[in-house]
């Protein structure tokens, strides 16, 4: 028996990396699947090769979470197919830069707190009155081990990593009475697109920061998000922080020469 048969889930982000990972688990679990992102073309090919599963209807939608009006006129347009919304995964997020505060660029700084921050509050705000009527509807945050500890460089990303955990906890509190949980799960270092969207294109740089280690897949992330949006009802995982093997804090990693 398929886990989330019928239910509805919103995916952030899902163009790439983690989100991809989840959209497509959470797919083949049978549930309809809003995939979110701003690359409309790979939204096509992930709707196409995802839809013709039993039962899984695929809603494609090419949306920049920081730009509010299309945020709020794609929920408020929604087609009643995908409602109410059981599952809203806020995964888009991004690292722009790697330098000191002093040395920092505004326009990475505006990219990073607009996306991982007010893009997530833009979503949220939105998709929690959808979930009305859901039987126990769960909102899955991602966080990050630089949302728990702040590392060299890392300032304003580890800042919007902070404030999710933040957000998260007001989540839980703010929605209990609507019977809606909110989960975050924080990783370690997963290796997608993400370092080389940090690093702005330098592979070399992207590919340094997994080196001598074997950093987490998306589909590690993947499989501790299903864990989390198929445990029954009754259960909640409220924070989940996971890691490498090869490494014990943000910035300890055993590396092999
Ligand atoms: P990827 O770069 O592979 O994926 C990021 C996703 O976010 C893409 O699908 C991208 O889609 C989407 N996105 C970025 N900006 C926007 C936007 N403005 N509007 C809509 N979608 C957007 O990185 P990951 O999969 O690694 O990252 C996913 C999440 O996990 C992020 O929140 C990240 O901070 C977090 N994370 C990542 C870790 C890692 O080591 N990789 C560790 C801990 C947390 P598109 O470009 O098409 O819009
Ligand atoms: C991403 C993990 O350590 O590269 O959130 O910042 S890290």
């Amino acid at each position: 028996m398929k886990a989330l048969l019928k239910k509805n889930a919103v995916v952030t982000g899902a163009t790439s990396g983690i989100g991809r990972a989840i959209a497509e688990r959470l797919a083949i679990e049978g549930a309809n699947v809003i995939l979110v992102g701003r690359r409309e073309e790979r939204l096509r090919e992930l709707a196409e090769t995802w839809a013709p599963r039993e039962f899984t209807n695929v809603l494609p939608a090419t949306l920049d979470v920081r730009d509010r009006d299309a945020v709020v006129e794609f929920f408020d347009e929604l087609p009643d197919d995908y409602k109410p919304i059981d599952v809203l995964v806020n995964n888009a997020g991004l690292a722009s830069g790697f330098s000191s505060i002093d040395q920092g660029e505004f326009d990475d700084w505006d990219k990073m707190i607009d996306t991982n921050v007010k893009g997530l509050l833009y979503v949220t705000r939105q998709v929690v009155p959808l979930m009305a009527g859901a039987e126990a509807p769960r909102i899955l945050n991602l966080g990050s081990t630089a949302g728990r500890e702040v590392y060299l460089n890392g300032n304003v990303y580890c800042a919007t990593k902070f404030a999710v955990k933040a957000l998260n906890r007001a989540m839980r509190m703010e929605f209990l009475e609507k019977n809606i949980t909110a989960t975050t799960i924080d990783p370690g270092f997963v290796e997608t697109e993400f370092s080389g969207v940090r690093f702005k294109g330098d592979e070399a740089a992207a590919k340094k920061v997994y080196e001598g280690f074997e950093p987490l897949t998306a589909e590690d992330v993947a499989d501790a998000a299903l864990y989390c949006l198929t445990l029954p009802p009754r259960v909640n995982v409220n924070e989940m922080i996971l890691t490498p093997r090869a490494q014990a804090t943000a910035t300890m990693v055993r590396r092999e020469s």
